[in-house]
């Protein structure tokens, strides 16, 4: 049985502003750009949110609805810093430490013997010293996996903290409207209630053959919330080692078919390294290119250095044209003389450690959250 605290600091950015600036405190603050800008809204205090200001909505339209709402320009060393001080905090308590964002992480608290093992004295004393040492209130989850301690967080925000132990699990989920599962966004939300299906009890109804047909392998993730189940383990940084993406086709391919497949590979490895970089710092070591065969038979072909290439300071498009001939000539090596087609290809990354980084010259990846 796990322990899992998800800690999340309340309304961050505004919060940050409102300690630096007491005349704040009792005002509609958000953090944003300007409206003539076309700017956007990073988020809003709670006195804000009482007139429908969000995250993510645009500033003319929260003016509309707040017209005396105090905009502030996002000062991002200040977040980056109390970023940096809540995670040297988590790291006196555990060394499993999955940041989601910069002010938002799992805590795997398994092994502490801390409180005689309670994991909710320990979420209570990390939310004290947060308080205590940065002046910011942040909401706390305790259970016995991710999903619980997440959706347990935001259910006393702000500055409030919900247990669901082993034995309430049933009920607590049972009675959970669907869009509070993470990763049901607007669209499942609306599929979802057109069949009729509101909250957790109503999707356990539902077989998990008829889930997989409807939202593919969502589905299985849908079938296994609402009963409350999550194995997923509290990633942290230095146990992620590689990231690859790959794809089956519908029809083998031969070698200058596999060439064409390789910008839609890419593309989606960029994704996926864009959203991890907002967990922390990457530096890759080596790329790698996988095939299989339509005999299934697998080959891969390593990058052997990394000063193979350089890859750009600082760029935003992580593949460039050196890279994607790179893993072309990867994919031509791989394939040899093969008479057979290909059934998969696979692009990936495995990366530095932290010991192994080199400094310097592969720091492409200077990340938000780093
Ligand atoms: P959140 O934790 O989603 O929001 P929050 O901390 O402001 O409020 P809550 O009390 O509900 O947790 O995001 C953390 C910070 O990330 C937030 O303060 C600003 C930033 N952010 C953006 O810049 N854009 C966004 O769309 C969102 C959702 C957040
Ligand atoms: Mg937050």
């Amino acid at each position: 049985m796990r322990k899992v605290i998800h800690i999340d600091m309340d309304c961050f950015f505004a919060a940050i502003e409102m300690r630096d600036n007491p005349k704040l405190r009792n005002l509609p603050v958000a953090i944003g750009g300007s409206s003539e800008g076309r700017g956007v809204l990073c988020t809003a205090n709670y006195e804000a949110r009482k007139f429908g200001v969000r995250s993510a909505m645009p500033t003319a339209h929260a003016l509309k609805l707040c017209p005396q709402l105090v905009l502030i320009k996002p000062n991002s060393s200040k977040y980056k810093e109390a970023s940096h001080q809540i995670k040297n905090i988590f790291a006196r308590y555990t060394d499993k430490i999955e940041p989601l964002s910069l002010d938002e992480a799992y805590l795997d608290v398994t092994g502490s013997e801390l409180f005689h093992g309670s994991a909710q004295l320990l979420a209570e004393k990390i939310r004290n010293e947060i308080f205590m040492e940065t002046g910011l209130t942040a909401s706390a989850g305790v259970s016995c996996n991710k999903f619980l301690a997440k959706v347990a967080s935001d259910w006393n925000k702000p500055n409030g903290m919900f247990v669901v132990t082993p034995n309430d699990v049933a009920k607590f989920v049972s009675q959970l409207p669907v869009e509070k599962i993470p990763g049901v966004g607007r669209v499942t939300t609306e599929r979802l209630h057109q069949l009729g299906i509101k909250n957790c009890h109503d999707l356990q109804q539902v077989p998990l053959a008829f889930l997989n047909m409807q939202f593919g392998s969502f589905g299985k993730v849908l079938y296994d919330r609402s009963r409350g189940f999550d194995n997923r383990e509290v990633e942290s940084l230095r146990l992620r080692k590689s990231l690859s993406v790959e794809t089956t086709f519908s029809k083998d391919k031969n070698l200058e078919e596999l060439i064409l497949e390789l910008p839609s590979l890419e593309e989606e490895f960029t994704y996926r390294l864009e959203k991890l970089k907002l967990r922390g710092e990457f530096k890759i070591k080596q790329l790698f290119i996988k095939l299989k065969f339509s005999d299934f038979k697998i080959v891969t072909c390593e990058q052997r250095k990394h000063e193979d290439f350089l890859i750009p300071l600082n760029t935003n498009q992580i593949i460039d044209s050196t890279i994607h001939n790179f893993l072309k000539d990867m994919i031509v090596d791989s394939f040899g003389k093969s008479d057979l087609k290909v059934r998969l290809m696979g692009v990936g990354a495995r990366f530095f450690t932290e010991k192994e980084a080199p400094s310097g010259q592969l720091d492409f990846l200077k990340l938000l959250a780093g």
